[in-house]
C-alpha cells in the first residue's frame, strides 16, 4: 500500500474538520434533541451492534454510553470526511465544492436524523468549513512569511469548526437528567414530605439520604426525547373497545396522589448504586385504564417516545402510577417528561419513561431488554447495601440502604465475623405513605409501600474482620445467599466487606 501523501492527509484533515463543523451545525439547529444527528447515528450503531453495545448499555454501566458515543463519533466524522473528500475530488472551484458539501453532508444528516432543520444546519456548517479551507486568506503567521498551503487550509477549516462548536455550545447548557426542573422551590406540600424524609434519614457518609441527592438514569437512547406537554399525549390502545387519548391536563384532572417510590435497575450490581428514591406525583394507572374501558387481559406493553417498550403481566400495574412530578417539581426530561410509569415492586425497566402508549394485549411479548437476553420485568430482589464505613479508633460504623419492593424491609442483620454470628442493625423510620394531591391538609396513608429503608450498625473491633449484611423482607423472608450476577434477572447474594480497623 502506498503511504498517503501530505496533500491527501491535509484533505482528510479538512474533511474531518468539516465533519466536526457539521456535527456542531446540526446541534446548533436541532438542539440537544433526537433531531440532532448524533442521536440518530448512535441509535443506528447501537442497533447494528447489539452484542457489543445494546446489551452493554446496561452491563457496562457508566462506560457504555461514552463508548457508544465515541464509536458513533468516529464513524460519523469518517462518513462526513469521505463525503467532503468526494466533493473536493470531483468538483472544481470553492463555491461549487461548498455547494456539493452542503448537499452531501446535509443529505447524510437528513437520512440519519430525519430532521430537515438539523440537516440544513449540518450542511451549511460543513460547507462553510470547506469554503474556509479553500479561501485565499492567510491566518498563519504575522511575520510576513506565508503559511504553507496545507497548513493554511487546515487552520482555516479548523477556525470554522471551532466557530460552529462555540455557537452550538449555547444549546448544551442544561443536562437532560435535570432539565425541566424549575429552579423554584418545590411545591409546599412536597417540601413538607421531603423534610420528613430528611428527618428520618440516617446520616451516613458516602450514602444518599432517604430521598436521593442525584437519581440514576438508564436510557437506551444517547439523547433523550424532548417532549413539551403540547406535542404529547397518552393513548390507551390494543384490546380496548375504542382507543382513548389523554392530554397531560386531562390526566391531571383525575384524583392524583403523591408518594415515595424506590426504583432499582435489574443491572444494578449487588452493592451498586443504580437504586434511588424520589417523591412522585401522578394519577393511578387504574383510573386511566378504567376511564378507557380497558377490559381484563393478560398483558400490557408500555411504549416510550424513544421506541423503548416493555411488556409484563397486567396485574403488575395494579397500584401503579402515571407520574408527571418528581420531588415537588415537574418530572425532569431525563426521567421521562412529561409522563412516566411507576410499577410497584418491579425492576426499573418496567417504569417506562416518555410514555406514549399503554397497549392492552391478549398475548405476552418480549420487550426491548428481553429481546436482548435480560429478564427484568419481574419483582425486584431483596437487597441490603453497604455503602458507608467509618472507622474511628476501634469504633466501626457501617450502614446503607435496604430494599425489598412492596414486601418492605422488616430487618437488616449484620455479621462482623464473616457470617458466623448475626445482630440486628438499627433501621430508619419508614417513609410516610401516599397522600392525595389536592387535599387541604393531606394525611399520609400509613408507610410508603414500595420504598427503601436505611440501616446502620456500630460496634467495637480491634483486628481485621469481614462484615456481611442481609435484609429480611416484610414477610420474614431472608435475602438469598446464593451468588448471581446481574444478567439476566438481577444480582443475588450477601454484600461482604473486609474491614481493617
Ligand atoms: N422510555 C424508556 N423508559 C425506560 C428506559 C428507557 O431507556 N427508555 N429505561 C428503563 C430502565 S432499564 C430503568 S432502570 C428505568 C430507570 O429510570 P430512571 O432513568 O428515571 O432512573 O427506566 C426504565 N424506563
Ligand atoms: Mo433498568
Amino acid at each position: 500500500m502506498n503511504r498517503p501523501s501530505s496533500a491527501q492527509l491535509v484533505e482528510a484533515g479538512v474533511g474531518v474538520l468539516a465533519g466536526v463543523a457539521a456535527v456542531a451545525g446540526s446541534l446548533l439547529a436541532a438542539g440537544d434533541s433526537p433531531a440532532f444527528v448524533g442521536a440518530g447515528a448512535a441509535a443506528l450503531v447501537r442497533d447494528a451492534a447489539p452484542a457489543f453495545v445494546a446489551v452493554n448499555v446496561r452491563s457496562l454501566g457508566e462506560l457504555a454510553q461514552p463508548l457508544l458515543v465515541a464509536t458513533t463519533g468516529v464513524l460519523l466524522l469518517g462518513a462526513y470526511a469521505a463525503l467532503t473528500g468526494l466533493a473536493g475530488r470531483y468538483v472544481e472551484g470553492t463555491r461549487n465544492r461548498a455547494l456539493a458539501t452542503l448537499g452531501l453532508v446535509g443529505g447524510l444528516t437528513l437520512v440519519l436524523s430525519g430532521s430537515l432543520l438539523g440537516a440544513l444546519g449540518a450542511g451549511i456548517a460543513g460547507a462553510l468549513a470547506v469554503a474556509a479551507a479553500n479561501a485565499t486568506l492567510d491566518l498563519g503567521r504575522p511575520t510576513g512569511r506565508e503559511t504553507p498551503p496545507g497548513r493554511r487550509r487546515l487552520l482555516q477549516a479548523g477556525g470554522a469548526a471551532v466557530a460552529a462548536l462555540a455557537a452550538s455550545a449555547i444549546r448544551l447548557r442544561e443536562p437532560a437528567s435535570t432539565e425541566g426542573t424549575a429552579r423554584e422551590p418545590p411545591d409546599p406540600g412536597a417540601a413538607e414530605l421531603l423534610s420528613a424524609a430528611d428527618e428520618r434519614s440516617l446520616s451516613l457518609p458516602d450514602a444518599d439520604p432517604l430521598v436521593s441527592d442525584g437519581f440514576y438514569t438508564v436510557d437506551i437512547a444517547s439523547v433523550d426525547p424532548k417532549l413539551g406537554p403540547g406535542d404529547w399525549d397518552l393513548t390507551v390502545t390494543g384490546e380496548v373497545p375504542e382507543e382513548r387519548t389523554f392530554t397531560l391536563s386531562e390526566l391531571q384532572e383525575f384524583d392524583a396522589e403523591r408518594r415515595f417510590v424506590t426504583l432499582r435497575c435489574v443491572s444494578d450490581p449487588l452493592n451498586g448504586t443504580k437504586i434511588d428514591t424520589a417523591l412522585w406525583d401522578g394519577v393511578p394507572v387504574s383510573t386511566v385504564l378504567d376511564e378507557a374501558g380497558a377490559p381484563e387481559s393478560c398483558c400490557v406493553t408500555l411504549h416510550g417516545a424513544d421506541d423503548y417498550f416493555v411488556s409484563f403481566p397486567r396485574e403488575a400495574l395494579d397500584g401503579g402510577l402515571l407520574a408527571w412530578g418528581m420531588n415537588g417539581r415537574p418530572l425532569p426530561r431525563g426521567h421521562g417528561a412529561p409522563l412516566r410509569t411507576l410499577v410497584p415492586g418491579h425492576w426499573g425497566e418496567t417504569n417506562a419513561k416518555w410514555l406514549t402508549d399503554i397497549e392492552i394485549r391478549t398475548e405476552p411479548e418480549d420487550g426491548y431488554w428481553e429481546q436482548r437476553g435480560w429478564e427484568g420485568t419481574g419483582e425486584v430482589k431483596t437487597v441490603a447495601k453497604l455503602h458507608s464505613t467509618t472507622v474511628e479508633g476501634s469504633t466501626v460504623r457501617v450502614g446503607g440502604h435496604a430494599y425489598a419492593g412492596t414486601d418492605g424491609i422488616s430487618a437488616v442483620e449484620v455479621s462482623t465475623d464473616g457470617g458466623d454470628s448475626w445482630t440486628e442493625a438499627t433501621l430508619s423510620e419508614p417513609l410516610p405513605g401516599a397522600v392525595p394531591l389536592d387535599a387541604e391538609e393531606p394525611e399520609p396513608d400509613g408507610e410508603a409501600a414500595d420504598a427503601w429503608r436505611m440501616w446502620e450498625h456500630e460496634y467495637e473491633a480491634s483486628s481485621d474482620h469481614e462484615v456481611v449484611v442481609r435484609a429480611i423482607d416484610g414477610n420474614g423472608d431472608r435475602q438469598s445467599e446464593a451468588q448471581a450476577g446481574t444478567r439476566p434477572s438481577g444480582a443475588t447474594g450477601w454484600v461482604r466487606k473486609s474491614i481493617e480497623p
